[in-house]
């Protein structure tokens, strides 16, 4: 990927810039008038447990994560199961806590069923780092991707946009106990009201396998004949359903899709009659992000309290766009008791741009 490219299309076409973590060479804490900082502990291991193992997205983060410890000469496994259960992911957190890792950086695929397992690992002083899909248990510091409530509004304005404000639309998500996708949901519906002509008629779980995927997509279809759009908030929900809707292109010709994707995946069929744009963030890079906050933490460099900033050092910093990140508290409302930082912001991938990214 070209991110000198990516940070100039965005600002120059005033598109959401986002974020890249890059290539650096280590954060630094900047606490006010403190002596000179601690330094990241010259090994560790930590556990990363993906939603599952075998989405690509997810792939992408996890070696973003491996990348980040790499450099600093610390080790991370990467353990989950291959459906998108608390269950399926509670033997990685077992085997992190007999393995005595320093760390564990996990994609929740529930908000809290995962809480008792992990506050066994926090009592043995594993520290716990939330990222893409968030966990609500106590000593949690959640790398988010982007502000919730913008990428759920944004992906509707954006189909609100292309479907001139008009129509029948349905959301084909994930699980349904994923957090970040049932939190951007409810910022969907929300943004929702704003468009008095636009109905959602039905929300649908492909579990992030694309067979699943697919057979909910059909059926959606069948049922809601008239739909004008679908958002997929899901790199494997979007993706299923371009291709599926571009090997039906002339029965779906006013089908508008939209959602999350991985430009990777949807550059063939971005331009097309369904899909014109869609949004998506480097999940490379937020795992690179909560490769960091774990070593920084469980070292001691930084806390996971609210209003402490950490910042990258000039040296490898010249591809990172956010130059700091300061943690501060979960959205109001919510009932998140963890801490948040947030990456960067959602960027708008169109036929223009979208072949320009390799994840
Ligand atoms: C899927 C997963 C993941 C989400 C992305 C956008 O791969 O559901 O959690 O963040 O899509």
């Amino acid at each position: 990927m070209k991110l000198e490219s990516l940070k100039h299309r965005a600002s120059k076409k005033a598109l959401i810039a986002v974020s890249i973590v890059g290539m650096f060479a280590g954060i630094c804490a900047i606490p006010a008038g403190a002596a000179a900082p601690k330094t990241i502990a010259s090994k560790g291991l930590v556990y990363i447990i993906p939603k599952d193992t075998t989405n690509p997205y997810e792939v992408i983060a996890d070696n973003g994560v491996k990348a980040a410890l790499k450099t600093e000469g610390w080790r991370g496994v990467v353990d989950s199961g291959t459906t998108d259960t608390a269950a399926a992911q509670e033997p990685a957190i077992q085997a992190a806590i007999a393995a005595k890792a320093n760390a564990i950086v996990i994609a929740a695929n529930d908000p809290k069923a995962l809480c008792p397992e992990l506050e066994k690992a926090r009592r043995d002083k594993i520290t716990i780092i939330g990222f893409d899909s968030d966990n609500y248990c106590a000593g949690n510091l959640f790398i988010n991707q982007a502000n919730t409530q913008q990428i759920g509004a944004s992906e509707v304005d954006l189909l609100a946009g292309e479907i001139h404000d008009t129509g029948q639309i349905a959301i084909l998500s994930a699980a349904a106990t994923a957090t970040n996708q049932n939190a951007w949901i409810g910022y969907m519906k929300q943004e929702l009201t704003k468009y008095p002509n636009m109905s959602l008629v039905a929300t649908v779980y492909g579990n992030d396998d694309p067979t699943v995927s697919l057979t909910v997509l059909q059926g959606l279809l069948t049922q809601y004949p008239n739909l004008a759009g679908i958002i997929s908030p899901t790199t494997v929900g979007i993706s299923t359903a371009a291709q599926y809707l571009s090997t039906h292109e002339s029965q779906y010709s006013n089908l508008i899709l939209t959602g999350l994707g991985l430009p990777s995946q949807m550059g063939t069929y971005t331009g097309d009659d369904n899909v014109k744009a869609f949004e998506l963030w480097n999940p490379f890079d937020l795992g690179s992000l909560a490769g960091w906050a774990a070593m920084e933490i469980n070292s001691g460099v930084i806390q996971n309290k609210v209003g402490v900033t950490f910042t990258i050092p000039a040296k490898g910093t010249k591809l990172v766009e956010a130059k700091s990140w300061t943690i501060t508290k979960a959205i109001a409302g919510s009932g998140d008791p963890s801490n948040f930082v947030t990456l960067g912001a959602p960027f708008v991938f169109t036929a223009a741009n979208v072949k320009d990214f390799n994840f």
